[in-house]
């Protein structure tokens, strides 16, 4: 099982953001900013490229609350979400990283 489906499973502790019957957001272990909340899909799915776009439509959903409870909406935020070996992804359960509460930078090679 992996490590985010462990999570979901109360079996690894986590620190909860915000939680649903289908979603989670809890705070990263390794945070990259002073704000940085991972929201996941209790289901399990690889990555953005297999999720079904109803489900992705209700994460939408899910993920405005989550920058709500946040309080960074007016502030604003960056959300990025690896894809396979090329996009970075190191945990191969879907995730989107928000990454805020100071300005995050620009993304320049
Ligand atoms: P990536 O997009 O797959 O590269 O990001 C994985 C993230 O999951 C990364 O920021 C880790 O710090 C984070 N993480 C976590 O919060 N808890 C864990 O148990 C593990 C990774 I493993």
């Amino acid at each position: 099982m992996c490590i985010f489906c462990k999570i979901v499973k109360g079996e690894i502790p986590n620190q909860t953001v915000l939680e649903d019957e289908n979603f989670l957001a809890f705070n990263d272990i390794n945070p990259a900013r002073k704000i940085h909340v991972l929201v996941i899909p209790k289901q399990h799915y690889d990555s953005f490229d297999v999720i079904p776009p109803k489900v992705m439509a209700s994460m939408t959903e899910f993920i405005h609350k989550v920058v709500s409870k946040l309080e960074i909406k007016e502030s604003g935020y960056r959300m990025i979400t690896n894809i396979g070996s090329d996009g970075g992804q190191e945990v191969p359960h879907l995730h989107f990283h928000i990454l805020g509460g100071e300005p995050v930078g620009r993304l320049v090679r």
